[in-house]
């Protein structure tokens, strides 16, 4: 009951601080379970909330989450200032920049698309694989080649403040999946959860009818090996969303996320009972107990959804944040809870 009541307070002050600042958003700390609403669309990390405003156009307006989540994905895809998703993502250690994305509906429908080059905006090609392909997932030139065949042009993505990145990460040119080595390398005020932050978007979605879809966009990690594909495509890794339970998505390092099945497991623990974090922060306990000493030194985050609308969230590191949009606020920003 506390919390409920700390919660409507701070949505009901979320409602006029919006009305008269509409660029800035609000941060809260308070349990990221709070009472079930429909519709609702939630996102990881604070640029979460510019793309949730897109989402939520369609589905303030009745629309269906699967509309709601692939809106709401394209908004961090074409920000040239995001260097983790879409097109002015970083590139690989050859220079290339190679985009992973997927997309899930309320009937299991889903496709995806991996290590794509030269097309933006992969969650629309990843539509369209589920819906126009009998293939869940595309990859490489054959993602392409789909995509050109359905309208997309061809583009090239490495912008010039990515090309100088990947020139300066070259002189010393040694991979290390640390925590969000894209952004650290470079600003340290760019770490997870700074307003400065960019990174992998995982979006769920409930609509006013009460079907959840969810959505998973990025350009990977920066200065992985070319050809490599983490969790962020790979459904039941970084996005699973099964309609009688709910909805999970990842960020960080996912390889860690793929050894286990994290949102596929997410989904799972809450078919038996779980709320959304406890369901996310098991996943992540998993992780850290397999392995303890590497767990100290990434970052993976799990945010969920479930079919009542509650949500919540969890990562390894401090520093995960995500954004909440429903009819009371439409910009709220939740500090994710943490094992360190
Ligand atoms: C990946 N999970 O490719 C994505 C990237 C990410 O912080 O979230 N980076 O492993």
């Amino acid at each position: 009951m506390k919390s409920r009541r700390k919660f409507l307070k701070a949505t009901s002050f979320g409602l006029s601080y919006v009305a008269f600042r509409p660029v800035a958003a609000m941060t809260l700390n308070t349990p990221s379970t709070a009472a079930p609403v429909k519709p609702i669309v939630i996102s990881t990390w604070d640029f979460g909330i510019a793309a949730n405003q897109a989402a939520w156009k369609v589905l303030a307006a009745g629309g269906r989450s699967l509309d709601a989540v692939e809106a709401g994905a394209r908004v961090p895809e074409s920000d040239l200032n995001n260097h983790s998703v879409g097109r002015a993502g970083y590139p690989d250690r050859d220079g290339q920049v190679t985009l992973d994305a997927c997309i899930m509906d309320e009937n299991g429908n889903c496709g995806a698309v991996a290590a794509m080059e030269n097309i933006d905006h992969p969650i629309s090609v990843a539509r369209l694989v589920m819906e126009k392909t009998p293939h869940v997932l595309l990859v490489g030139a054959g993602a392409t080649q789909f995509a050109l065949e359905n309208g997309f042009k061809k583009m090239k993505l490495l912008t010039p403040e990515s090309e100088k990145a990947w020139k300066e990460w070259l002189k010393e040119a040694t991979y290390k999946p640390t925590i969000n080595i894209e952004n650290k390398l470079y600003r340290p005020d760019k770490l997870p959860g700074n307003k400065f932050n960019h990174d992998t978007i995982g979006m769920l979605a409930l609509d006013a009818k009460g079907n959840l879809a969810g959505a998973c966009t990025t350009s990977g990690m920066a200065f992985k090996m070319h050809g490599r594909v983490g969790d962020s495509p790979i459904i039941g890794a970084g996005l699973f969303v099964d309609n009688e339970v709910g909805a999970a998505t990842s960020t960080g390092v996912g390889e860690e996320v793929i050894r286990n099945v994290g949102s596929f497991l997410v989904v799972e623990l809450m078919r038996q009972g779980y709320s959304p974090e406890e369901a996310c922060k098991e996943a992540v306990n998993r992780i850290i107990k397999k392995k303890p000493e590497k767990a100290k030194e990434i970052q993976v985050g799990f945010l969920a959804l479930n079919k009542k609308g509650e949500y919540g969230a969890y990562a390894i590191q401090k520093g995960f944040s995500f954004a909440v949009c429903h009819a009371e606020n439409q910009q709220l920003l939740i500090k994710g809870k943490s094992n360190y």
